[in-house]
């Protein structure tokens, strides 16, 4: 793994290394994470083909003012934002502000909130800004988001924020390949493992041979042998063709933030990935969260958090010693890492940490009880069960959530070639760090810790509630919702006013995580009076997981799995009548 991403560095750095060293002698410290900052009320973005040069070779991306990432808008609470957004590719586009509150017609998805930008033209986005904290933003165009269209948007608070900080950094994680999403997407549908290496045969070895010649499909064939890679489902895209970035810099070239020994430093987590899940840690310094998908919580002091697609955290660090500390954000399923040095000065840089072993899929990932097993779609199972005394604490604490009746409101749900999977037993999970996260001997945050910073008592309990099951066909690459594809289904209709409870079972073995736009997903963690109020709920594998959203945006709005692969079928409209 490390030699892979060692190999992919070098090359980067024979051919960049003149550029980024007279870069950084020109802007020096300070200037270094501020020339790809926009800020005010009016901004102009021009979205184009850019070649770009990620791993040694040449690419073209989809980029936004010429840069991966896009550049980081700060905005103001309480002002209205215009952008106007040009769009120079061949194709339509779009750009979609993640987790922001603002009227449907403004939120960007093409057949759902408007046309889309066609080629040539320019979309002008104007609204009024309702919220702070950290967020990002990204295509909601075909796959797009994976060529290089997301960049992070900061919301300044009105009023003073309820912790300090000296400085802050946008550290924003991505997943990059040099090859065509569509090609990526192709071999997916072909055979779901194809990036799981282990899983290939002899006749994916020889298409390999084809293109890139005997030798070199060999040693990486033996390379990621000698890892003993397993057929374990926790990608289905990987460091096999990705080179995970942070702030657009590979583990080789580094992203560096700056500190002075004593500051307090406010780091701002977004990960703009198309399929990665990353677990983040800096070794050597504790973090403490403060925010989660832009808004406060309590204060928890944490060593590790696993960031989903689309998620981002706000963590405040002090770092005490005069040296560099790794910032390292390794894959959910160790296939590679995207790294940065935390650095008093650029010329000392980090050293990557030995990654995590693979993680081993349980029972509990598969939504079984103890003992019980179903090899339906072709699952495999690992040792690592979850203690049953461990279990029966879960269940305690959990029981108010699974005794929380609501009227429910029935749903079509279909069994058959979408659904080879399914949860017999799923459960409430949420002090469970996840797969490969598992008594690992860190403090890892868990969404049972989350809490709102502020009192939720006060919230309206939910009218009715809507059980939604995540489902997929993971040998033909399917993936649905209640067991129906988004072309077949009909949308989901919410009402002004109401409030819903959504509960979400996941069928499959992957984690999934959920996005509803225009309104908040307020999530149960165990305390009624603390809901935690998120943009996008990972539904791990196996399990289940609820929340409330009060109905207070008219309109048509996409709610999806923010897996760029998984969107096309796990995906549903919801009209807001
Ligand atoms: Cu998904």
């Amino acid at each position: 793994m490390r030699r892979r991403t060692f190999v992919k560095g070098v090359a980067v750095t024979s051919l960049l290394t003149l550029t980024a060293t007279d870069a950084e002698a020109r802007t020096r410290s300070k200037r270094i994470n501020n020339r790809n900052i926009l800020r005010g009320n009016e901004f102009f973005l021009d979205i184009d083909y850019t070649p770009v040069n990620i791993t040694g070779k040449n690419a073209v991306a989809t980029a936004i003012n010429g840069q991966i990432p896009a550049p980081t808008l700060v905005w103001k609470e309480g002002e209205t934002v215009t952008l106007h957004v040009t769009n120079h590719l061949k194709k339509t586009s779009s750009i979609h502000w993640h987790g922001i509150i603002l009227p449907a017609g403004m939120d960007g998805v093409p057949g759902l909130s408007f046309d889309g930008i066609a080629p040539g033209e320019t979309f002008t986005y104007t609204f009024k800004v309702r919220q702070h904290g950290t967020y990002w933003y990204h295509s909601h165009s075909g796959f797009q988001e994976q060529t290089g269209m997301y960049g992070a948007i900061i919301i300044q608070p009105k009023r003073k924020e309820p912790f300090a900080y000296d400085k802050d950094y946008v550290v924003l994680l991505s997943d990059w390949s040099d090859e065509k999403p569509e090609t990526i997407y192709k071999k997916l549908k072909k055979m779901s493992h194809y990036y799981n290496f282990s899983r290939r045969t002899v006749g994916t070895f020889l298409d390999e041979v084809k293109e890139k010649g005997l030798a070199n499909a060999f040693s990486d064939r033996k390379m990621w042998n000698q890892m003993r890679m397993n057929d374990r489902d926790l990608s289905d895209v990987t460091g096999y063709t990705y080179t995970f970035l942070m702030n657009g810099k590979n583990p080789a070239t580094q992203f560096k933030a700056l500190f002075n020994r004593g500051e307090k430093i406010r780091l701002r987590f977004v990960n703009a990935s198309a399929m990665t899940f990353f677990d983040v840690r800096i070794p050597g310094l504790k973090m403490t969260v403060v925010a989660a998908d832009g808004n406060h919580v309590k204060p928890l002091s944490i060593e590790e958090f696993r960031i989903g697609v689309a998620e981002t955290y706000d963590v405040i660090v002090e770092p005490a010693d005069h040296k560099a500390y790794a910032i390292f954000a390794q894959s959910i399923d160790r296939s590679g890492y995207a790294m940065g040095s935390f650095t008093p000065k650029t010329s000392m840089l980090a050293k990557a940490p030995a990654m995590d072993p693979k993680p081993v899929l349980t029972h509990t990932d598969m939504g079984m009880d103890m003992g019980q097993m179903d090899h339906g779609g072709g699952m495999k199972c690992g040792s690592g069960m979850m203690m049953s005394s461990k279990k029966d604490l879960e269940k305690d604490k959990y029981a108010k959530m699974e005794s929380q009746r609501y009227p429910i409101t029935q749903l079509p749900m279909k069994r058959g070639l979408q659904t080879t999977m399914k949860a017999v037993a799923p459960k409430y999970r949420l002090d469970d760090p996840g797969v490969g996260l598992r008594n690992n001997g860190r403090k890892v945050l868990t969404y049972a810790d989350l809490k709102n910073r502020y009192s939720t008592r006060k919230a309206k309990k939910p009218d009715r509630e809507i059980i939604l099951h995540l489902t997929g066909n993971m040998e033909r690459y399917m993936w649905s919702i209640n067991g129906i594809k988004y072309a077949d289904s009909k949308p989901l209709v919410f009402y002004y006013g109401e409030r819903i409870r959504i509960t979400f079972i996941n069928d499959t073995m992957m984690n999934h995580p959920m996005h509803l736009h225009g309104m908040w997903s307020d999530l149960e963690t165990g305390d009624d009076n603390h809901l935690v109020r998120k943009h996008t709920v990972i539904v791990q594998p196996g399990a289940k997981i609820s929340y409330r959203v009060t109905v207070d945006a008219r309109g048509a709005w996409a709610y999806h799995c923010h897996m760029l692969y998984h969107m096309a079928g796990m995906f549903r409209k919801v009209v807001v009548a």
